[in-house]
Order: C-alpha cells, then structure tokens, then sequence
C-alpha cells in the first residue's frame, strides 16, 4: 500500500518529498522481516491461546522443567519448549463469586478492570509455583501444581488460594515489579484500591512480612527487581529495585518531575526493635542519570524508565545493567538505553547520603558523623554487637535507624557507563518498551546484541560499536521483526540462550522467536559479511551460525566483520562474488513512447544505496543513468515520467553497501515508438471505455489484438510477449483502468496505457523480477 501511495505522489509532481527521502540513516535496519516472513521461514511461532488472545500479563520462562508458563486473563497456561508441537494446558481462574460484580459496584469497567489477570508467576519450590491476579480489584494469590521437570502437568490448588495484597496490584496494567529470593517474595508496587499506597513489601516466608514507610516513595513506577549479591559474603545479599517516581520540580515550580532510580534493601533486613517495626531499616536508593551531554554543559535527560536487564557475565562481580528509558518532555520524543557497572552503584550507595535542612532548602551532601552500623549496610559479623555472632538489624542502635528513615537517598547520582547512552533513538515510529541482551561471542570478540521490544509488536536487534576516540557509539540495526501481525505492545520479552530463542509477550499472546537465522542474510559470503550479526558467519559455503572454536576446517573459512562490514576484504575468492555470479538474468519490459513507465528495484537492505547504471544498445560498458526532471530516481525504482526512444537500453540496477557494489537487477527496456502504435490503432473502433485484456465481457479488444500490434512493431518473440501480456497487463483485474475522463478521448487504446496508474504497474513489475527478497506482504 505504502509503495503505490508512494508512487503517486511521485505522479503527481511532488518532486520535493520523494527528492528528499533520501540516502537512510544508521538506524534504518538492514533487514526487514515482515509477519508473514517470520512465520514462513520458522523464524517465529506463535501461542496466542483457544480464544485468539490471551490478555497476557505475566510470563515465566522455566528453564529448568521446558516449559513456558502464561497467566492472561481468568487463565493460565503451560507449553511445553521441548518438543516441536508446544501441547498448551489451560486452567481457568476466575474471580472468586461474587467479586466482579462488587468489582463493577465499586465503579471499575466490567471489560477492562474486572476479571482475574494473572500478573504473578513464580517458582515456589521443586512441583509448585506461586501465581497471583488482580481478583477482579482484590489481588488473590495460589500455588499451582506444575509438577517434576519431565512432568506436563498444571493444576490450581484451591487449599492455597489466599488475599494477594502487597505482592499484585489490584489493576490490570499498572506497573509493579517482583522477585522471588529464598522462600520469601519481594514486591514493589501500589497496594491499595485507590492506588496511592506505594511500598515495597517483602512476604510468603516465616519470617513477618516487611514493608517500606509511606515517605519513601513517590508515585512509583517499578519496572525490575533482583538480588544481586554484593560480594562472596550471602549475608550482604540485597535485593535491588529498579523504577521511576516524581519530586518537586527543580525549579521551585509547583509541578513535579519524573527522576529513574535504583533501590535497595537487605536479604537478611529484620526491621527495628523500637523504631522501624516490620519497616525496611537498610533501605536506600540513588537516582539514575541517562542523558547526552551537550554544548555548554547542557543535558538531554531522559527521565522515564520503561525496563531493565541485568546481563550477568560468566566470570566476576555483579550484573551490567541494561536500562532502556523514555523522554516524557513534550517537546522531544526519543528513547535510551543506558549501560550501569554494578561497581558504579555501590559506589554511589558507599559514598555521601542527601540531606537538606528543610524541604525549602536545596540537596548537599551530609556532612556531619554517620553513625555505626552505616545505615544501609547489612547485618553481618562486621556489625554484630559484642556477643551476638550474626547479627540482626534489630540490634542496630536508634540513633542508625532514625538517620536511615531520615536519609534513603544518596547525594550523588549513578552515571552510566562512557558517561552516555549506548543508544539514543529519536524520531522513530515506535516507542521501545522492553530490553534484553545477549553477550554473544564472535571471530574479534563479545558482543551485546540488544533486543529492544516495542508499542507496535515488533522487535528491533541492535548492536552498538565503541571506536577509538568517538564518544558516541556507531548503532547498528541487524534487523526489524514484526512479531505480532497487528500493532500491540511488547509487555515481555525473556531469552532463552540454551535454545537461542527470545520469548515475546504481548497482551495477545506469546511468540516464541529464534535469535537469529543466518541464512536469511543471502546465500553470498558478502551479504553474510554486510549483514554484521555477531551469530553468524560464512564457513565457506554459507552463511551460518558462527560457534567459537568449532571444528578447525571449517574455520579456515569462517569470514565475519562485525566492526566494518566490509566484504571487499572478507570475501575475497570466497566463491560466487558480486558480478560474476551474482549477476542476474537480464528480464525484457516494454515502455510506449511519450509515456510513463517504471522500472521497481528495491535492494533486500535499506542501508544499501541504489545507482542505476544503462547499457545503451551497442554499447560495451554501461554508464551511470543521468536523472532529470524527467527521470527520477525514487526508492522503488526508475520512474521516467515521459519515455523517449533513446531510453531504450539494459537498465543495471546496482546496489553499494560499505564499499561494496552488487547488480541486483537487470531490465531490458525496449521502446514502443508512438508512431507505429498510432498509425496501427483501429481508429474506427474506439471502445466506449478503455479495454480491459483479457477479462469479463469488456474484455472485447482482445489479448490476440494486442500481441498482433506488437509482433507488426516487430515483437516476433511470440512467447515472451504472451508472457509479458499475462504478467503485466491481465493481472490486475477491471478494477485497474476503470475509465476515468484520462482514458478517453481520440487514442482510446494507446491512453489507457498512459493512464495505467503507477501503483499497479510497480506491482506488476514485482511480478515479473520475483527473485530477491522475501517480501513483505502488503495490505492492499
Ligand atoms: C517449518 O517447520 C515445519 C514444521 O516443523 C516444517 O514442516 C517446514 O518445512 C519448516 N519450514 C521451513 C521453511 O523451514
Ligand atoms: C511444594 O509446596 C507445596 C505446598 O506447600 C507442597 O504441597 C509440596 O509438597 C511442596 N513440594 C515439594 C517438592 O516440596
Ligand atoms: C503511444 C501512446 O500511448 N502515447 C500516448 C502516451 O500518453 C500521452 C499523454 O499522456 C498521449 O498523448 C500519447 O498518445
């Protein structure tokens, strides 16, 4: 639809506006894939449940057991991963009796708020896993039978059903973030019916249920949870929470301003004795800073945090922390993600705490004498009191829980790593919702191949390259995966390396993608190398996936460059190269005189540049195409607006991608001079309207007509015209010319040519040169 809308517009002489979509950014990914692409190539499978849509909210991905599990609405579901055909179980979990129409009295929406969205999925231990919903606004929670790994099984244990509060929120989507850490599950979220009730509540375990105060937070939004352990001692474990929330404006406004956090609490956190009961006592939190910096020390900060990943390397401390955020200024739409060190937070949380004297006076450091146990730190045999070898934080002393609840923020906040976003995406269509990150190992090292989620289902899978001396890193989009067929947010995404797949969730269902599939890049070792994707690389006769220290003939083969893309040294006597096999077969087209014709090439990457290159008959070399007003380049394809007989000619259509050049196409165009069409019409018979070959009674000027004309011009290639009249002009149906005032008048035939609308004629001519991308599939 786009491409022939695009084409008109051409038509109608909107010269500046196809002029100027011109040579594509960095960010344009160099390969599409459409739905239909994904499905065919098994490149995705969906799940999206006995309805047609599930209302996901919660996804667990099991490695463990094979097994994905689903919480949607009133239901939840178990596929199995190990097999080919997933054999989805379904158990329904409605609202307890009477609580949706209480839900509705109560003045919730019936369709959107009151059914049991199953927002929680959690292991509980070897054969159970904990499963909370919204109730219909009265969170509910129970375990659920799954059964031993090898087992299907999933069944609801009604004995277990029990209030969910504190550990779901009551509405279907607000945001909320939870983790399951020794029996005991940690929850950041808006407790109450009205949603003012922010906490951060710890629960399920023997020990009594902890929450945070009601000072702490402010209009959270919590997007991640997670222990992270702080060194080799389990006793400083802490669980880290990662979200969004408000403060007074900076500017002494009356308005508040989104800042991203990261908080903390300990594993072994008890509260206090006299002052904190059953409160955190060692919570703390610090802001996240993401901004680019700009001249004059000028920032562009964005504020709102949307998801976090936390990649854990194979050796060595921590997580890196992958945080993808949003701008919420009006003025300007983008998003980032953000790389964290771990040893960069505990630093913030190590060094000076905020303190003011008053909520008029502005944040400085606290310079006075921190007490001892250092708020924030957890018990250990470091604090415990003489005589008391563990150590609780119910020993510590007042005077160190009162300066906790005074200060839980840090002064200084967490820059990210380089000082700047690994990524910055403005101006795009989409807004991205969801990250994950592989660390993939290559020919020349890791790399992080960042898959970014977005608001339209689909999946971007980006790289970025760090150079010597360039602040910025170069962005590089492998590819765009339409997930899901209509637009729909991405709510989920969880990666499964042990089968190289990504789990996609959105609110209609979960599709099930595979990283990555390397032969889709092109069977030549230079588009595998241009194609740049850490997992995969030519072995000497395709492209596939690459695998570190695989068997050592093969990798005597094994061209990859991730960092320049560049084939010309890659590929060199790697088989088939650029012309000499490349090169396709030359497709005969015909043109009319005097008229407009279009010649479609559309390279499969976006990034490519097209030049178009003519043989002239006779000629030995072809020579670049000199456009004009009369013949313009566009992105589909040569559109010459006026035929003349001297176009006539090989048409090269050649693409170049970092530095390397590659003939995707090759047209043939003869010219059908006008005279010899004119002088040849049956004036006599001018038809009430314009022909339409080959189809239905208005078809009377028939397809034997037309080929005669042409073999009296001097088409004798009988078959090729046969074939030419079929592809071109009888496909589209009556519905192609349908006799509009151009189409009439004195050269009724020889008008309807002209009058072909070009949208239909590009379509046609992707009939006829079928033999490069997969394409998209339009709605048309
Ligand atoms: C996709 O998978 C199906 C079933 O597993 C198989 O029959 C089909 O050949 C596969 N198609 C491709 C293109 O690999
Ligand atoms: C898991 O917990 C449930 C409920 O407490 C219990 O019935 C079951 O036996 C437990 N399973 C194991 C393997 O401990
Ligand atoms: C040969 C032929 O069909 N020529 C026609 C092309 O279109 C122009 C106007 O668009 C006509 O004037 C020609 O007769």
């Amino acid at each position: 639809m786009a491409r022939s809308a695009w084409a008109v517009c051409c038509l109608l002489g909107h010269l500046l506006l196809c002029l100027c979509r011109g040579s594509p950014g960095p960010s344009v990914p160099r390969l599409r894939l459409s739905y239909q692409d994904l499905l065919t190539t098994n490149r995705s499978s969906l799940f999206l449940g006995p309805r047609g849509s599930l209302d996901l909210r919660a996804m667990y991905l099991d490695e463990y057991r094979d097994r994905l599990f689903l919480g949607g609405r009133d239901a939840l579901y178990s596929l199995r991963l190990d097999q080919a055909w997933p054999d989805p179980r379904e158990v329904l979990w409605p609202p307890q009796p009477g609580q949706r129409e209480e839900c509705v009295r109560k003045g919730r929406d019936p369709l959107t708020d009151c059914a049991n969205f199953v927002r929680v999925l959690k292991p509980h231990n070897r054969t159970h896993l904990l499963a909370c919903g919204t109730g219909a606004f009265q969170p509910v929670c129970t375990l659920i039978a799954v059964g031993h790994r090898g087992e299907h099984i999933l069944r609801l244990e009604p004995d277990t059903v029990q209030g969910g509060r504190g550990r779901c929120p009551h509405e279907p989507s607000r945001a909320f973030a939870s983790t399951f850490v020794d029996g005991e599950l940690y929850t950041g979220l808006v407790a109450d019916f009205l949603g003012r009730e922010a906490m951060i509540f710890r629960s399920g375990g023997a020990r009594p249920a902890l929450r945070s105060g009601s000072d702490l937070l402010h209009e959270p939004q919590f997007v991640a949870a997670a222990r992270v352990p702080d060194g080799s001692d389990r006793a400083d474990d802490k669980v880290y929470f990662f979200f969004s929330e408000t403060e007074p404006s900076p500017d002494g406004g009356l308005g508040r301003v989104t800042v991203s956090r990261v908080g903390r609490v300990c594993v072994n956190d008890a509260g206090g004795q006299r002052v904190l009961v059953n409160k955190w006592s060692t919570f703390l939190k610090a802001r996240l800073v993401c901004s680019v910096p700009g001249l004059g020390g000028a920032e562009t900060h964005f504020h709102q945090l949307e998801d976090v990943f936390l990649l854990w390397p194979k050796s060595g401390r921590g997580p890196e922390v992958y945080a993808l955020f949003s701008t919420v200024s009006a003025v300007f739409q983008g998003s980032a993600v953000c790389v964290y060190r771990m040893a960069d937070i505990w630093e913030v949380f190590n060094g000076p705490f905020a303190h003011r004297d008053s909520p008029q006076h502005p944040w400085g450091p606290y310079l006075g004498k921190v007490p001892f146990p250092r708020p924030g730190v957890c018990p250990s045999k470091v604090t415990a009191q003489p005589g008391r070898p563990s150590g609780s934080t119910k020993d510590y002393p007042d005077d160190v829980l009162q300066f906790a609840r005074a200060h839980p923020l840090m002064f200084q906040p967490v820059r990210p790593r380089h000082g700047r976003p690994l990524l910055v995406k403005t101006h795009l269509a989409q807004q991205l919702r969801q990250v994950v990150v592989d660390r993939v190992d290559a020919e020349d090292g890791a790399y992080d191949v960042i898959f970014l989620g977005t608001d339209s289902g689909s999946v971007l899978k980006v790289i970025a390259l760090h150079s010597e001396g360039v602040a910025q890193p170069e962005e590089v989009v492998l590819e765009e995966l339409q997930v899901f067929k209509v637009p729909t947010p991405i709510i989920e995404m969880q990666l499964s390396v042990k089968r190289q797949m990504l789990y996609v969730g959105s609110p209609l269902g979960v599709a099930q993608l595979r990283l990555h599939q390397c032969q889709t890049y092109g069977s030549a070792c230079a588009e595998c190398c241009l194609a740049r994707d850490p997992y995969c690389a030519w072995d000497g006769t395709s492209c596939t996936r690459y695998r570190p220290g695989t068997s050592t003939g093969k990798r005597r083969f094994r061209r990859q460059d991730i960092r320049h893309g560049n084939p010309a040294l890659q590929c060199l006597g790697q088989g088939p190269e650029g012309e000499a096999a490349g090169a396709p077969a030359t497709s005969k087209v015909y043109g009319t005189e005097h008229n407009s014709t279009f010649l479609e090439c559309r390279p499969k990457s976006p990034q490519a540049t097209v030049r178009w290159l003519l043989q002239r008959p006779g000629a030995q070399e072809p020579d670049q195409v000199k456009t004009d007003v009369r013949i313009l380049q566009t992105e589909q394809g040569l559109l010459f607006r006026r035929l003349s007989r001297f176009d006539a000619g090989t048409y090269w259509c050649t693409t170049q991608e970092h530095g390397f050049t590659q003939t995707v196409l090759r047209l043939a165009l003869e010219v059908i001079p006008a005279a010899a069409l004119h002088s040849l019409l049956p004036r006599e018979s001018k038809p009430e309207r314009p022909p339409v070959w080959g189809r239905g009674p208005a078809a009377t000027p028939s397809r034997a007509w037309y080929k005669d004309i042409l073999q009296l011009i001097g088409f004798a290639n009988l078959p090729r015209v046969d074939e030419y009249c079929e592809r071109v002009w009888c496909p589209g149906g009556g519905g192609q010319r349908s006799g509009g005032p151009r189409s009439r008048g004195k050269a009724g035939k020889a008008k309807s040519w002209a009058g072909l609308d070009l949208g239909k004629k590009a379509q046609s001519w992707a009939q006829v040169e079928r033999n490069r991308t997969p394409r998209e599939v339009e709605a048309t």
